[in-house]
């Protein structure tokens, strides 16, 4: 996905030699193969509270250093950078999971993963 590479933080998978991927691979990756989301640093196939603690602990928010965040960093827009285009991309996608968070928080739903 997005991270460091010869040719800077950019997006450089390849599919086949000689052709860059776009924007539309960069989705039918994340959704199709990966079933990631926008938003889902850590793969686990949801965008939720998670993800964000994650790349807010990267500390690379909107940081003064150039080109130093990757995908699990919270760049999710492959620019190299996390900043608020970031978030709004993933926000913006649709796929933030509420209900996730709001599931494994109550105590029925933890009662069940302990007893099983
Ligand atoms: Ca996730
Ligand atoms: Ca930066
Ligand atoms: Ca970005």
């Amino acid at each position: 996905m997005c991270g460091n590479s010869a040719y800077g933080n950019r997006l450089v998978i390849r599919f086949r030699p000689g052709q860059a991927v776009g924007r539309s691979d960069l989705t039918l990756l994340l959704d199709g193969i990966l079933n990631a989301r926008t938003g889902d640093a850590n793969l686990d196939g949801r965008f939720d509270s998670s993800d964000l603690i994650c790349v807010f602990q990267s500390g690379e928010f909107e940081d003064a250093i150039a080109d130093n965040s990757n995908w699990t960093e919270g760049d999710w827009n492959c620019d190299g950078e996390f900043t608020t285009g970031d978030l709004v991309a993933a926000f913006q996608s649709g796929g933030y999971d509420f209900d996730a968070n709001v599931a494994d928080s109550t105590p029925s739903a933890t009662a069940r993963s302990q007893s099983g």
